[in-house]
């Protein structure tokens, strides 16, 4: 019998990933999209069947991780076999602006989800997208004993998520796992983060359509890896005899000033020519420096990051110089595969 799975956070950057990965192995994946006034499924329009289509492998529902009765009844109906809570507001300087809704979407809606699993009688086994930000001010490098200092609303969030998460293994015996994963970037990567905020600025520049980046915080340590591998890690997390909690990670370090530099140097451009410092992005409490320690996801998932940070660069900028060029021709821009 083919496997279903739930995923929040379905027309996320991960959640792109993950369906596609899902489908590929042949099981029938059920999103959660919540409702906006303007399309906000670009990263999975490619995968979409509509309702008219027979023997549909992706279904997507409305849904919002705030509204517990509405997981529950979503829940009951569908009885997956895996649950991949991926939904969140996910933007760490964001987090700050807005602490409470962050608060609620991102920590205590993993509480949320988990007892509606229980309310539902589902059997689900469930993955809880954790973060290195958890870690925070904890000097590097992490694994999965260093302590959390969170250092955000955003982290603080995640922090309640991954103690719900293993509190609920605990208490009810329930198969959860947490993925501790650090940054992953993709050319599907939301264009506030640093990465695609740089990538998409290289090409904008490169094409004449923009003369100055303003970034905050050049000296900032970030260990980046590739999205799509990521969301494999996720998967294997799940199919494991035990549950258990997992750093995923590359393990290599770069400030974000280096990464500047590698997707600027792709492009051929001199850095310093363009980027600027505004204070308006620096955070009121930064993590100086995460760098990943991934050797018990390398030994019991038998993981390991292949692309790095600079072949990371070279694939976002690559993609940005095709998407701007896609804009200029007046063509239909098809989100990056
Ligand atoms: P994105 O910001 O790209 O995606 C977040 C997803 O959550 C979107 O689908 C968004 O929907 C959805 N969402 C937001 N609010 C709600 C809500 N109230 N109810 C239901 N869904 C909601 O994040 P990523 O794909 O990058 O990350 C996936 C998860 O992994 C997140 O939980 C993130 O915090 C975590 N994480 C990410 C890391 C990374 O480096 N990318 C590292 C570690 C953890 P919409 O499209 O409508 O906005
Ligand atoms: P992060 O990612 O906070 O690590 O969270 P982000 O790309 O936003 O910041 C990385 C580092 O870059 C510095 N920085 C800037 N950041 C942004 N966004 N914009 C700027 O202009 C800028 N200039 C410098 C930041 O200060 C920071 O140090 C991401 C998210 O995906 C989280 O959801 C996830 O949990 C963590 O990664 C792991």
């Amino acid at each position: 019998m083919a496997k279903t799975a739930l995923i929040t956070g379905v027309t996320g950057q991960d959640g792109s990933y993950l369906a596609e990965l899902l489908l590929s192995k042949g099981y029938t994946v059920h999103g959660i999209v919540r409702r906006s006034s303007s399309f906000n499924t670009e990263r999975i329009d490619h995968i979409y069947q509509g309702p008219q289509e027979r023997d549909r492998s992706f279904v997507l529902h409305h849904g919002d991780l705030t509204d517990g009765v509405a997981l529950v009844n979503l829940l009951r109906d569908l009885l997956p076999d895996e649950v991949y809570n991926l939904g969140a507001q996910s933007h760490v300087r964001v987090s700050f602006d807005t602490p409470l809704y962050t608060g609620d979407v991102t920590g205590l809606s993993t509480l949320r989800l988990l007892e509606a699993i229980r309310a539902s009688g589902c059997e689900a086994r469930v993955y809880q997208a954790s973060s290195s930000e958890m870690f925070g001010s904890a000097p590097p490098p992490q694994n999965e004993r260093t302590p959390f200092h969170p250092r955000s609303p955003y982290g603080c969030a995640k922090v309640f998520g991954y103690w719900t998460t293993v509190n609920y293994r605990e208490a009810y015996g329930m198969y959860a796992v947490n993925g501790i994963l650090f940054n992953h970037e993709s050319p599907r990567r939301g264009e506030t983060f640093v990465t695609r905020k740089i990538t998409r600025a290289v090409a904008r520049i490169k094409a004449g359509l923009q003369n100055r980046l303003y970034l905050g915080n050049l000296d900032a340590v970030r260990d980046w890896g590739y999205a799509p591998e990521y969301v494999e890690a996720m998967w294997r997390m799940l199919q494991r005899e035990e549950p258990d909690d997992y750093v995923v990670a590359t393990g290599q370090a770069a400030t974000v000033r280096e990464f500047v530099a590698y997707a600027f140097g792709h492009a051929g451009l001199d850095w310093t020519e363009y980027v600027r410092f505004d204070p308006k992005y620096q955070r009121p409490s930064e993590v100086d420096a995460l760098i990943g320690d991934p050797a018990k996801a390398r030994d019991l998932l038998d993981w390991q990051a292949r692309v790095k940070v600079a072949e990371l660069a070279r694939i976002m900028v690559d993609a940005d110089v095709r998407r701007v060029a896609d804009e200029l021709a007046g063509a239909t821009v098809r989100i990056d595969r």
